[in-house]
């Protein structure tokens, strides 16, 4: 369906009854909320424009928000239904997954065994494959990012740190990103492209298999150190394509990795993924190799008890007077509110 981009100004936030605390960002939280009109579920964003607009990311933001009205849909990525925003907070109202976080699942286990990483791995990058034929580049795969939904299949959400309208040959260079997956050219702080994202790629199907991500050491500077010059260990019994793959992925050269030439064409003919039928992968045709076992749309299971037990402050559900909003603050969220589709009125 064609979503028309007009400010939904009708929607505030006492449409909803905020439920649960179920993640939190740099910038705000997630929450489960319930809309009182039809009790449906949603995951509703909810961020500070204040602290967007201390930390100049008010870009990123309005960045996320395109890309998520670019029309951007992937069934392994999070569905956005509509945005609004008060005179203090921007609000995203999204599709609401709760299987649990991967590496929720990934903790209980240690690893997992080769099948079911290249499951999860096939689907993440069947989405990314997706942004970038859209020229985005997600650049921000990390565990906290990677969801299972209530069937088992993978959903990657925060489209915050997207970068819109790259065409192949283009990079860039602004700095973000977690530690832990942090690309060579990225901690350099050299230029970037597409390419990040099948080091970050690399970065998971490693921790899948191994427990541990690729280079990883408690001291960070180490870590740091590693990732940019200690050649990548492999151990242990594991498949000369998995081996390979890692190593092509994980390979400090962005020019030299795998996914520099074809991009996603690349990856998915690579051997480790001849098991995998991309066709029905994309139809969700594959049973998941797990299922979270979640008994309805309320069951918080699999959520941190230290996010679910937090209290939803009153202010992210109360509606402020907008003629006592700050100009320049909405000034710089001019457009960001954009009507539901027709599906969610
Ligand atoms: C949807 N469902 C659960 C958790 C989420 C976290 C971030 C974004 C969307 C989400």
């Amino acid at each position: 369906m064609l979503r028309k981009e007009k400010p939904n100004t009708h929607a505030k936030p006492t449409d909803f009854d905020f439920l649960k605390v179920i993640g939190k960002g740099s910038f705000g939280k997630v929450l489960l909320a319930k809309r009182k009109c039809d009790g449906t579920f949603y995951a509703v964003k909810v961020l500070h424009k204040k602290t967007i607009l201390k930390k100049k990311e008010q870009n990123h933001i309005m960045a996320e928000r395109n890309v998520l009205l670019k029309n951007v849909k992937h069934p392994f990525l999070v569905g956005l239904h509509y945005s609004f925003q008060t005179s203090e907070k921007l609000y995203f109202v999204l599709d609401y997954v709760n299987g649990g976080e991967l590496f929720f699942h990934l903790q209980r286990e240690r690893c997992f065994r080769e099948p079911r990483a290249r499951f999860y791995a096939a689907e993440v990058a069947s989405a990314i494959g997706y942004l970038h034929s859209l020229n985005i580049i997600y650049r921000d795969l990390k565990p906290e990012n990677i969801l299972l939904d209530c069937q088992g299949h993978i959903v990657l959400t925060d489209f915050g740190l997207c970068k819109e309208g790259m065409e192949q040959e283009e990079t860039t260079s602004t700095f973000c990103g977690t530690p832990e997956y942090l690309a060579p050219e990225v901690l350099k702080k050299q230029p970037y492209d597409r390419t990040v994202d099948w080091w970050c790629l690399g970065a998971v199907l490693y921790e899948m298999l191994f427990g541990l991500p690729p280079f990883y050491s408690r001291d960070v500077s180490q870590m740091y150190d590693n990732i940019l010059h200690k050649p990548l260990q492999i151990q242990g019994t594991k498949t000369v394509a998995a081996c390979d793959i890692l190593q092509g992925l994980l390979h400090k050269d962005q020019k030299r990795r795998l996914g520099a030439k074809t991009d996603f064409l690349e990856i998915k003919s690579h051997v480790f993924f001849s098991p995998i039928n991309w066709d029905d992968l994309y139809h969700k045709r594959i049973t998941p190799p797990f299922n979270p076992n979640v008994a309805g749309p309320a069951d918080l299971r699999h959520f941190d008890p230290e996010f679910t037990q937090e209290a939803i402050s009153a202010s992210i559900t109360r509606t402020p007077d907008l003629a006592a909003s700050s100009s320049s603050a909405s000034d710089a969220f001019l457009g960001f509110s954009y009507a539901p589709t027709e599906e969610d009125i």
